[in-house]
């Protein structure tokens, strides 16, 4: 496989056919590790996603009424493609977006157990049946689809967080126009073709390659796709609200984290140490969940910060196929300049830089896109580098007094995606399960690894209140329609006949 990437030329894929953009410009799809080229796409514009909705509104016709289970069989079969292809598709992913090749099969994985889970859903998308207040009346409720679905999808999980997305649209019977990240767009058409090997019919999924000011944009303000679900920026979030709020869509939002790992005077420190260095400098910190603060008691603050700067300097840089890498490039040079920036914004406050805060030269990696992991110490909580999402290979150690003081400074973000605590008291435990404001909450873990069958998502600025995975994705892609049938053969009017 890798000796035909940089080569090939690919396409968008509308209504069961490849084809090239209308105004016929392209752009290359480049490795952050070391610049190679992985593919050369095309950069589409508003023609081709009007084409493509076309395609995926008239493909609904039918495809709502294919049987729920037939739909799930599909995606079982796309997870079985999958597991098939799991090495060769995780090796293109550490290439085309610079993750360890163990990272990169557990992004596959991800999608594996997602569509498995979604495959299954197709034999229940329950409703409920209730008693009616009537005699010789039936009540109950059932899901429907809803239509078009726009997918718009970022880099950094680009195999997992398409089928979030596209495996629970698709069983719940909508048809999609899936834009992946320019950043990983090859990853994007892999993920298409074998769920085309699958066997889904022509114009139920549609990609259109492309950036977010054309694609994206004319995705989201078309009157023909009620439905759209994002998971990006804070920032384009809430464009995209904005933009589709004239056509009172529906809209998914899965945006920004700012998350805590909290660790106490009686936690095991070992432990905590090495839950941090996974969710601090996992995929580089370029995930939702990562964790950019480190909130701990001051009896073990010292003893914790000199443990986790050891730890870090430990970790090795290198492309994420080469074995005895731990950390991989960050996305682009975008990503790198903003990573740095924040480290001369932490210096500039006042915070400790502990360990890294540099580009990383070196062996190779000038070539990429590389960056020290990171720690500052004696951070403020009001602090930018405790406040805003960097999304790199930083994160800040905040000390305090007690676990009422933890939560609080845990809570003093505006966002509030995934939390952590290491204690070994479990009313402690129970009390942050509760207090902390967020969508997920960790006991003696870090704060990454969510698993599909429970709902994925965050409380304030990280959503608009939606959940992914698990059933709650369900109310994203479908709308309840409750229905009444009354078999009594007379008029029988709700509130007005109530002798019963
Ligand atoms: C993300 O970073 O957007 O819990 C998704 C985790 C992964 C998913 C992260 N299972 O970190």
């Amino acid at each position: 496989m890798t000796a035909v990437l940089g080569m090939e030329r690919f396409r968008n894929y509308v209504g069961g056919e490849w084809v090239e953009a209308a105004n016929g410009e392209t752009f290359e799809s480049t490795s952050p590790a070391n610049g190679e080229t992985i593919g050369t796409f095309p950069k589409s514009g508003a023609d081709d996603v009007d084409r493509a909705v076309e395609a995926a509104k008239a493909a609904f016709e039918d495809w709502r009424l294919v049987p729920a289970p037939r739909r799930g069989e599909i995606l079982f079969r796309f997870a079985q493609l999958l597991a098939e292809r799991k090495d060769e598709v995780a090796e293109l992913m550490s290439r085309e977006m610079g993750k360890v090749l163990a990272e990169a099969g557990g992004d596959v994985q991800e999608a594996i157990d997602m569509s498995l889970y979604m495959a299954g859903e197709g034999r229940r998308l329950s409703g409920q049946t209730t008693p009616s207040e009537l005699r010789d009346k039936f009540n109950m409720s059932v899901r429907m689809p809803i239509g078009v679905v726009g997918v718009i999808t970022p880099w950094n999980f680009p195999i997992a967080i398409p089928s979030w997305k596209i495996a629970p649209a698709l069983v719940c019977g909508n048809t999609i126009v899936f834009k992946p990240a320019t950043d990983t767009p090859l990853l994007g058409q892999r993920f298409v073709e074998l769920l085309d090997e699958a066997g889904l019919p022509k114009g139920v999924l549609n990609v259109v390659h492309g950036g977010g000011g054309a694609v994206g944009d004319r995705l989201v303000r078309h009157p023909d796709v009620p439905v759209i679900t994002l998971t990006g920026s804070r920032e384009t979030g809430v464009q995209v609200l904005r933009n589709a709020a004239e056509g009172l869509k529906h809209v998914h939002l899965e945006l920004g984290g700012k998350n805590a790992i909290i660790v106490l005077d009686d936690a095991d420190l070992d432990l905590a140490v090495e839950g941090i260095v996974w969710s601090a400098f996992g995929t580089s910190g370029q995930r939702c969940t990562a964790a950019s603060r480190v909130i701990v008691h001051e009896a073990v603050y010292e003893p914790l910060q000199r443990r986790l700067v050891a730890a870090a300097e430990k970790l090795r840089l290198g492309p994420g196929w080469e074995p005895g890498t731990d950390v991989g490039p960050v996305i682009n040079a975008r990503a790198l300049e903003k990573i740095h920036s924040y480290t001369e914004i932490g210096t500039g406050e006042g915070a400790k830089l502990l360990t890294g805060g540099e580009v990383a030269t070196g062996n190779g990696l000038e070539h990429g896109f590389y960056y020290r992991p990171t720690i500052f110490g004696d951070v403020d909580p009001g602090m930018r580098v405790a406040q805003e999402e960097i999304f790199g290979p930083t994160t800040a150690l905040i000390r305090v007094r007690d676990a009422g003081e933890a939560i609080r400074v845990a809570n003093g973000v505006r966002y509030g995606l995934s939390s952590s605590i290491f204690t070994r008291n479990v009313n402690t435990a129970f009390r942050a399960m509760r207090d902390l404001q967020a969508g997920i909450t960790y006991i003696n873990a870090g704060t990454i690894g969510a698993e599909v069958h429970l709902p994925f998502g965050g409380t304030k600025d990280t959503g608009n209140g939606h959940r992914e995975a698990g059933q709650a994705a369900l109310d994203v892609f479908t709308e309840w329609k409750s229905i009444y049938v009354d078999y009594s053969g007379k008029l029988q009017k709700a509130q007005i006949d109530t002798a019963g």
